[in-house]
């Protein structure tokens, strides 16, 4: 009985462990372990990180439902251990009492009647990403089997941006540019912008988020519904990429410049050409792609394309103004150890909580207990959509 792909994590940001339990998979799928952990280290990365990410390294311990490297169709279970773990000595996790605007912990205060913001904070951190890292990282195998590349990168922050041609064919290039930029953006005069905008922030005391974006390639048509609004896969993207710690927005394709525009200078107009029948798009060809590769909930053949705005970290060093719990006198809020800008990591959790969504979506489509039965639904699929 194939089940759907679902995850779940547990786990704090000072506390043993970070872990995900992820269940749907099909048997015989060859995880790739090392690029869990690549993407892992990955995302501990990037121009303006904290000291926390000089502490830990993090990796994915598996401790069920793989062997010899391969699914077995049980639920997959991983740890990423904290080096930093302190969560039960109240002398190195003091409590935090003056809320930092922006954060979780005012909001978390009053939800769970706690007058210390530390447990809201535990888990509210970005810490947890590490375990979705893991998780999309892993689901990420499924898509890998089907030639389908997913690329996420920072777009830019503030008055500087870059909006790179991703194609197929410009893939691995750009691959080899964002991997080479401290902070993600494949295009290098952004990069260094970008870097003088973080070290402008730090200087300030101040902090700063950004725009990231993946693209999702080489996807079949017909991924997500029309017929529920809960399986369009535009809809399942969007609260997948706002749950991700900080992030204020999520826009598809031309996104939010749609509203600035006439329909005839929105939609991609169709064309066909039998010699691109073996691609992605079966033929059916678009010279623009304002629709991120999503109509009606369903991918159409082109790349996915979604956008996702991070604000800028909430905590301050020079602190923002606040109240002291219990007095409730006027108080700067409390500093702990953070990041000036994390937005080369968010575009990493981005990049695998996208790929999660995709391979849920491949797998809602072409459902099987097996990858050879999973194989089959598709290439069964291929044959008939091309006669359409
Ligand atoms: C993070 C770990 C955290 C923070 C950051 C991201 O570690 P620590 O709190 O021990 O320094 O650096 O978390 C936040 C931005 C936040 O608001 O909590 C990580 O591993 O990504």
């Amino acid at each position: 009985m194939a089940r759907p792909l679902r995850y779940q994590t547990a786990g704090e940001s000072h506390g043993p462990a970070l872990v995900a339990i992820i269940d749907g998979l099909p048997s015989d799928l060859e995880i790739d372990v090392a690029r869990v952990n690549a993407e892992l280290a990955r995302r501990q990365g990037g121009y303006g990180r904290g000291a926390r990410q000089k502490i830990e390294t993090d990796i994915a311990e598996f401790l069920g439902g793989l062997r010899q490297g391969k699914t077995i169709g049980s639920p997959v279970a991983l740890r990423v251990a904290n080096k930093d773990n302190r969560i039960d000595d109240p002398t190195k996790t003091p409590a935090v009492t003056r809320p930092r605007p922006g954060h979780a912990d005012l909001a978390g205060s009053l939800k769970y009647l706690v007058p210390d913001c530390r447990g809201t904070l535990e888990r509210a951190s970005a810490r947890e990403t590490a375990a979705r890292v893991a998780a999309g990282a892993v689901a990420r195998s499924v898509l890998d089997a089907f030639g389908i590349r997913v690329f996420g990168f920072v777009r830019g922050a503030c008055d500087a941006w870059c909006s790179p041609d991703v194609r197929a064919e410009t893939l691995d290039a750009l691959l080899a540019a964002r991997d080479a930029s401290e902070v993600y953006c494949p295009d290098a005069a952004i990069d260094a912008r970008l870097v003088d905008l973080i070290h402008r922030a730090k200087t300030e005391k101040d902090t700063v988020g950004g725009w990231c974006e993946v693209h999702v390639v080489g996807c079949p048509p017909g991924l997500g519904s029309c017929m529920n609004w809960d399986d369009r896969l535009d809809a399942r993207l969007a609260f997948a990429v706002m749950g991700i710690q900080a992030f204020k927005a999520v826009e598809i394709g031309l996104g939010r410049e749609c509203g600035a525009r006439f329909g005839s200078a929105v939609h991609d107009p169709i064309t066909y050409d039998a010699g691109r029948a073996s691609m992605a798009s079966l033929g059916y060809e678009r010279p623009t792609n304002n629709a991120g590769g999503l109509e009606g909930g369903m991918t159409n053949g082109m790349p996915i394309i979604v956008r996702g705005t991070m604000k800028p970290i909430s905590t301050l060093l020079r602190g923002m103004p606040s109240v002291e719990f219990g007095s409730h006198e006027p108080a700067q809020s409390a500093y702990e150890r953070s990041d000036v800008s994390a937005v080369a990591a968010a575009s990493v959790v981005m990049e695998n909580v996208v790929a999660f969504e995709v391979a849920r979506a491949f797998l809602d489509k072409f459902a099987g207990d097996s990858m050879r039965e999973v194989r089959g639904a598709y290439d069964a699929y291929l044959a008939a959509a091309r006669t359409i």
